[in-house]
């Protein structure tokens, strides 16, 4: 096999590896014959997927700027774009210039350019406060990297930017996205990324599957506002999503959000693991239950324990904005923060029509997103969780403490007639 793979062009070795590792690591779990066939279906399923990513990346694929801008908004563009900087919220505005990929049909690639200011969860980069579109330079990259998924156990991470979930990005509608991505996985997996944000095949994907050591630059206009998953959709997808490998895109309306005091990137994905034969190695990919649905962990923010030893903080009075996102990817969250209620909530991040109110629990499917705001009225400890409840103990529980400002307990909403007691054992009222 391995032998084999010398002979073939660059891109299938990366597929043909992706497989490769798949069911070795498959047929070690199983030595039933009816197990053998689903690794078969499995191998073949993903001999095809792998194929078809290579044939994109194979052919002279041309980047799909064609027709991504019209003239309309070559005429909003800035005539001319002086060095200079934007304090506290996007990075240098540096003179526009022609991209290096762009073709003669695309020259509102002269849109100014910016470097953006990006977070990790539970951070979320400043508002957008300029009026007017710009070319949004993005620097992702892939690495791999053993890390804490519990208290107790580690896991073999893919991760963009070295975190579990990924960099939150914050874009306007009518921004030129440009990605510049690097695969830095050491172990030599190919990669590359999927943005639910981006209008185009494969969201992008094919453009930026990238080898080792490869950067691969695209750019992507933002058609419509919205909070967007991204996540690697390399070959089989599902493992790279199920090992880490996902974020958030924020694409603003043209007239923004409305102004919150505190603003929250949490992210729910679930974890398919099973214990080492290396009784002191890290836990191992179980594709087998991930087929099944049957995780081991489901966390907010990467890890059990994320948000309740490091809780989300605000203080009494502040009103609260939370972006939050489903990566699976396999689960449907029942989004809920116990002792709030949502007076906003964006369905499905649907950031134009008018926000649903007075929400207890809120639906976020995989590969979808929310936003829910609300005031942090009484002050004490809430708890997040996904309400399909049992997923408390596989690690889905996070805190926000909100902190009493100048000793208004507001007695008015939340009276208790004595001492309140969290309960013995108690995950969710601390
Ligand atoms: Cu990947």
């Amino acid at each position: 096999m391995l032998r084999s793979l010398r002979s073939l062009p660059s891109a299938i070795k990366a597929a043909a590896r992706s497989k490769f590792v798949l069911t070795t690591g498959a047929a070690k779990r199983f030595n039933h014959s009816n197990a053998s066939r689903s690794v078969s279906r499995i191998t073949t399923v993903v001999f095809l997927a792998s194929a078809t990513t290579a044939a994109y990346v194979l052919k002279d694929y041309q980047p799909l700027h064609a027709g991504f801008f019209s003239d309309d908004e070559k005429k909003k563009a800035p005539a001319k774009q002086e060095e200079k900087q934007e304090e506290g919220h996007e990075g240098v505005i540096m003179t526009a210039d022609k991209g290096k990929i762009c073709n003669s049909e695309c020259d509102s690639w002269d849109l100014p350019v910016v470097k953006a200011v990006t977070t990790f969860a539970p951070n979320v980069p400043p508002p957008i406060e300029r009026n007017y579109p710009v070319r949004l330079q993005v620097d992702m990259e892939t690495t791999s990297k053993v890390m804490q998924i519990s208290l107790s156990d580690k896991y073999p991470m893919w991760t963009f930017g070295d975190h579990v979930p990924g960099p939150f990005v914050r874009a306007r509608v009518g921004d030129v996205m440009e990605i510049r991505y690097t695969n830095n996985d050491a172990t030599g997996v190919g990669h590359n990324i999927d943005f639910h944000a981006v209008t185009g095949p494969g969201g992008g994907a094919p453009c930026l599957y990238a080898e080792q050591g490869e950067t691969k630059t695209a750019r992507f206009k933002l058609l419509q506002p919205g909070l967007f998953i991204y996540h690697c959709a390399a070959a089989p997808v599902p493992m790279h999503i199920a090992n880490g490998m996902y974020g958030l895109v924020l694409v603003e309306p043209e007239q923004g959000l409305p102004k919150v005091d505190k603003e929250f990137y949490v992210l729910q994905s679930e974890f398919y693991a099973e214990e080492s034969s290396d009784p002191n190695g890290p836990l191992e990919p179980a594709y087998a239950d991930g087929i099944m649905e049957h995780p081991k962990y489901v966390v907010f923010n990467g890890r059990e324990g994320a948000l309740t030893e490091n809780p989300l903080m605000c203080k009494s009075g502040e009103r609260v904005r939370v972006f939050f996102g489903n990566a699976g990817p396999n689960l449907v969250s029942s989004f809920h923060i116990i002792g709030a209620i949502f007076d906003k909530v964006y369905r499905d991040a649907d950031l134009i029509s008018p926000p649903a109110r007075g929400i207890q629990t809120t639906l976020v499917p995989a590969g979808g997103a929310t936003v829910v705001e609300f005031d942090a009225i009484v002050p004490g400890n809430y708890t997040l969780v996904d309400h399909s409840i049992f997923r408390l103990e596989k690690g889905c529980v996070g805190f926000l403490k909100v902190a009493a400002q100048k000793g208004d307990p507001r007695k008015d909403v939340y009276a208790p007639g004595s001492m309140p007691v969290p309960c013995p054992g108690c995950k969710l009222h601390n």
